[in-house]
């Protein structure tokens, strides 16, 4: 495929030879016994057999659309059966899946669409707050538009799944087989390509050091179409170990914790807020939620000492992951010592991940000193999609993806996730890249510059902060105004900014670049 970077070949070799990479496709993933249930949506219930059904005809009905191996679809669903159905469709047929946010917005969904010349961009009739998709789907330019509910002039979702037919094309392991979308660092999104035998790698490995299996039962609550919740192990992993998938439409404990009562839920993935706020809920709950046996925490640092406030407050194992949709996944292990599990946050997945801790020079730092993650691997990408330029900064000439994180590697090899380097805000786990909220601001008629820091916040971990200059004889606008005019704009509500400060000029380095840590040290 243009604009995909492949591992080269001696890497192709090893971990083929290695046995990280098989011939197993996603489509496959269905492994379950026939008659158990896979995945409970609401009070819809469906087992292994009627939801390989329901994706295989689905399968065929993007087939009869024209779309099939090597083609894009932009998927943007909430956490409901149909995400699922649709998925596991259009990895059967080779088409790959762009999983957008259901935060999304014109600004996003426009510029995805674009990059990835989508076929086609399916949907939900309406979202949270009401939410009309449909509005969304007319500014969008796609060949298909696909409903789940009312399509009014757009294509229904159920006409996708009407015949019994064969799908007759089927990808390459090597083929991608999903594009997901990473944090951002730049003025725009970028797109990760998983192939096929990564990803199987991926959620299969996760799968295994969780210890899934037939009886696992896996509440999602985390965004569906997000690496941590759908590969790690995730949705995938637990289909992969005929496990049974929970979907709950959000996080929130008035919604999660009647789930995981009445399905005997097992496991849960959760980004530090939502793991904080279930800490609290325990003490007015009256939900019995003593099924949990794991919680995995991960998308940003989970503090030690609410890590450990987990096995006592909620009665069941705690996990830390440090992961990323680029790749590089690292587990807290289930037999580790609670120190380790409470103080770091995990170590590679697998054997073959190589890690370097480097300085800003680029060279290794002393074991157990602070510096940048560098890593390649088995499952973790060579380069973004159609983006050159930006791979050129993102990799070392042979191949290692520089994460932007600042950590610690401990002789266990563990790592402790000590601050960040990349130009992004990690807000309770949703990723905010600085340079695209400043873009949008600059554009605002009173904003002469902008610049966009992070500020520490004890649920979030980090809320958004925008200093502002303002244009003379402008009025500076209200946090309101922002707010309404990204709105304006089709930027998604996660990327507001939370505080506005205005300054007369902003403060810079020795080499003439916004110095961004005496801003953020200027809020304290
Ligand atoms: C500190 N920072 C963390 C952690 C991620 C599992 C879990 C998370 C993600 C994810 C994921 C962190 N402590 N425990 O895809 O499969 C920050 C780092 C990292 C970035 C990646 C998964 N866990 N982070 O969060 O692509 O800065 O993936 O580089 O959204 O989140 O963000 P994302």
């Amino acid at each position: 495929m243009e604009g995909f970077v492949p591992w080269p070949e001696e890497f192709e070799k090893r971990y083929i030879a290695e046995g990280y990479w098989s011939d197993r496709l996603l489509g496959g993933v269905l492994r379950g016994d026939p008659d158990h249930v896979a995945l409970v949506a609401g009070e819809e219930r469906m087992t292994y057999a009627d939801l390989d059904r329901r994706a295989d005809r689905t399968a065929a009905g993007f087939h009869r659309l024209g779309i099939g191996r090597g083609d894009r679809v932009v998927i943007q669903m909430p956490n409901t059966a149909s995400f699922v159905i649709v998925f596991l469709a259009l990895v059967r047929i080779g088409a790959a899946p762009v999983l957008a946010l259901p935060a999304h917005r014109e600004s996003e969904i426009g510029y995805l669409c674009e990059l990835s010349e989508a076929k086609a961009y399916v949907i939900p009739e309406k979202g949270d707050g009401g939410f009309d998709y449909r509005t969304l789907a007319r500014t969008v330019q796609v060949e298909h538009v696909i409903v789940d509910g009312d399509p009014q002039e757009f294509t229904p979702l159920s006409s996708l799944d009407a015949d019994d037919e064969p799908t007759l094309e089927r990808p390459a392991p090597e083929d991608v087989g999903v594009f997901l979308l990473s944090g951002g660092t730049t003025g725009l999104p970028k797109l990760i390509p998983r192939t096929h035998r990564d990803y199987v790698y991926n959620l299969e490995a996760s799968a295994e050091l969780c210890g899934f299996n037939a009886d696992t039962v896996y509440l999602v609550v985390l965004p569906a179409a997000h690496n941590f919740a759908l590969a790690c192990p995730g949705i995938l992993g637990v289909f992969a170990t005929g496990g049974t998938v929970v979907l709950s439409p959000s996080g929130s404990p008035d919604e999660a914790f009647p789930l995981i009562e009445r399905e005997k839920v097992t496991v849960c993935a959760a980004v530090p807020p939502i793991a904080l706020l279930w800490l609290d809920a325990v003490s007015w709950s009256d939900e019995d939620i003593s099924s949990l046996r794991l919680l995995q925490v991960g998308g940003a640092k989970f503090a030690a000492e609410r890590a450990a406030q987990v096995p006592e407050v909620l009665n069941c194992s705690v996990q830390q992951v440090f992961g990323m949709a680029e790749g590089l996944l690292n587990y807290t292990r289930l037999d580790d010592p609670s120190d380790l599990v409470e103080q770091t946050q995990g170590r590679p997945l697998s054997p073959a991940d190589e890690i370097r801790v480097v300085d800003e020079d680029g060279n290794d730092v002393a074991p157990g000193e602070v510096g940048e993650l560098l890593t390649r691997g088995p499952y973790t990408l060579r380069g973004y999609y159609r983006a050159p330029e930006h791979n050129a900064r993102s990799f070392t000439p042979d191949g290692f993806y520089r994460t932007g994180d600042l950590v610690r590697q401990l002789p266990s090899g563990h790592l402790i996730v000590e601050g960040r380097e990349k130009d992004q805000i990690n807000r309770g786990g949703d990723k905010i890249s600085a340079e695209e909220l400043e873009n949008h601001l600059l554009a605002h008629p009173s904003i002469h510059d902008a610049a966009v820091v992070g500020m520490p916040d004890p649920v979030m971990g980090e809320r958004t902060c925008a200093f502002l200059v303002i244009r003379p004889d402008t009025t500076p606008p209200t946090l309101r105004e922002v707010k309404d005019f990204l709105r304006t704009r089709g930027v998604a509500a996660y990327k507001f900014p939370d505080r506005l400060e205005t300054v007369d000029t902003f403060p810079r380095t020795p080499v003439g670049k916004i110095a961004k840590k005496a801003l953020a040290a200027s809020l304290s």
